[in-house]
């Protein structure tokens, strides 16, 4: 039962001491979270995994492209291991490497109409098109985009470093969530009518690929999305503010763009946590993202009313499958000498992931 596991883990913890460190997301549950020696969104986690030189053994309690991130970034004799291997995120999986190959292909035909190639800088010394990703993809496509002299970011730093690319690119080809791409873009002036959608397998400009030419686009918008996050609406907003007049809406830039619209403010996880840590006691605030993690600052913010949008319990079905009795078997594995359920990336790959990885870091120190 649940207070076992909680001892097996804690016993298998404090036998492996020093040589382990457990990463927990912030939309884990609390019977992980419990564990975890740090605690965090998919950016700080992906510093803390550099940051414990004795860890021989990086246990990341998140889903597959987070823990990918970790092995690129940690050292080689470190492994980094996903309890479940089974916790993959649906947004990451809407873009994968032969369609985003597929997408700059078809690009390219367009441009060499026009005489040129994506990633060489014209008469401007910008290039046409410069790949940027969020967090959210496996580690085959921050490679590509590292060889594509793109950049790797967050939510917490999508606008940094949109700006960045800006400086050395005409327009860029953002995937895999569009509506961070879409949200983020807007915030900076750039209009929807630059901002086509690229649905993969779609010919160009047409069947929903809005994508006819590049000259007048900025934004390529790749066409994925967070199911978690889709959810949340600008109904359930003006519910929460009839019932509660002063609530401040804060949402996730992962939400639809009437949905940011319509609340108070959007940010990061970390943004949210920060917003309710800092405001004076007696705050009511409606909170679109994943339900554990405002279930969670609920209960640690007794002082403030906090609910999440979505009066359906939605919480992320992935990140839900880091069970403690997973999080147990792979520790005491560990225990036992055994290194179950390590993610690798390969050599070659990881490498060029790196490259845009480091772009994001050296951009947002
Ligand atoms: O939706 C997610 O998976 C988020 C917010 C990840 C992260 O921590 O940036
Ligand atoms: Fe992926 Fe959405 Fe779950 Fe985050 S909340 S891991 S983006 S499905």
């Amino acid at each position: 039962d649940e207070d076992q596991l909680h001892a097996r883990i804690t016993a298998a913890k404090e036998a492996l001491g020093e040589r382990v460190m457990v990463l927990g997301h912030f939309y884990q549950r609390d019977e992980i979270v419990t564990h975890a020696d740090f605690l965090g969104d998919s950016f700080q986690l992906a510093r803390a995994a550099l940051g414990r030189e004795e860890a021989e053994y990086i246990v990341f309690c998140g889903v597959h492209f987070m823990a990918e991130t970790a092995d690129v970034l940690s050292r080689d004799d470190q492994a980094v291991i996903l309890p479940n291997l089974a916790a993959g995120c649906s947004m990451a999986d809407m873009a994968d490497v032969a369609g985003v190959e597929d997408c700059w292909a078809q690009l390219t035909r367009v441009l060499a109409e026009e005489g040129g190639s994506l990633d060489t800088p014209d008469e401007t010394g910008k290039v046409p098109v410069m790949p940027i990703t969020y967090m959210n993809c496996s580690a085959a496509l921050k490679a590509f985009v590292g060889r594509h002299g793109g950049i790797v970011c967050t939510s917490s730093n999508a606008a940094v470093v949109l700006e960045r690319a800006f400086e050395k690119a005409h327009r860029v080809l953002f995937f895999p969530d569009q509506h961070l791409g879409r949200n983020t873009a807007r915030a900076m002036g750039i209009g929807l009518e630059r901002m086509p959608l690229w649905s993969p397998g779609k010919p160009l400009g047409g069947n929903g690929n809005t994508v006819a030419s590049l000259e007048d686009s900025a934004v390529i918008l790749w066409h994925g999305f967070c199911s978690v996050h889709k959810r949340f609406t600008v109904d359930q907003i003006s519910a929460a503010r009839a019932e509660h007049p002063d609530v401040r809406v804060i949402v996730h830039p992962e939400c639809p763009m009437e949905v940011v619209d319509a609340a108070d403010e959007s940010g990061s996880t970390d943004h949210i946590r920060r917003a309710i840590e800092s405001a004076p006691a007696g705050s009511t605030f409606a909170i679109g993202t994943e339900i554990t993690m405002v279930s969670r600052l609920a209960a640690e913010h007794p002082e403030h009313t906090i609910f999440c949008l979505d009066p359906v319990v939605c919480p992320c079905s992935t990140m839900y499958r880091i069970h403690p009795a997973y999080l147990a078997w792979v520790l005491e594995s560990l225990v036992a000498g055994e290194v179950v359920n390590r993610i690798t990336v390969p050599e070659a790959e990881a490498a060029d992931a790196r490259l845009a990885l480091d772009r994001m870091l050296e951009a947002v120190p």
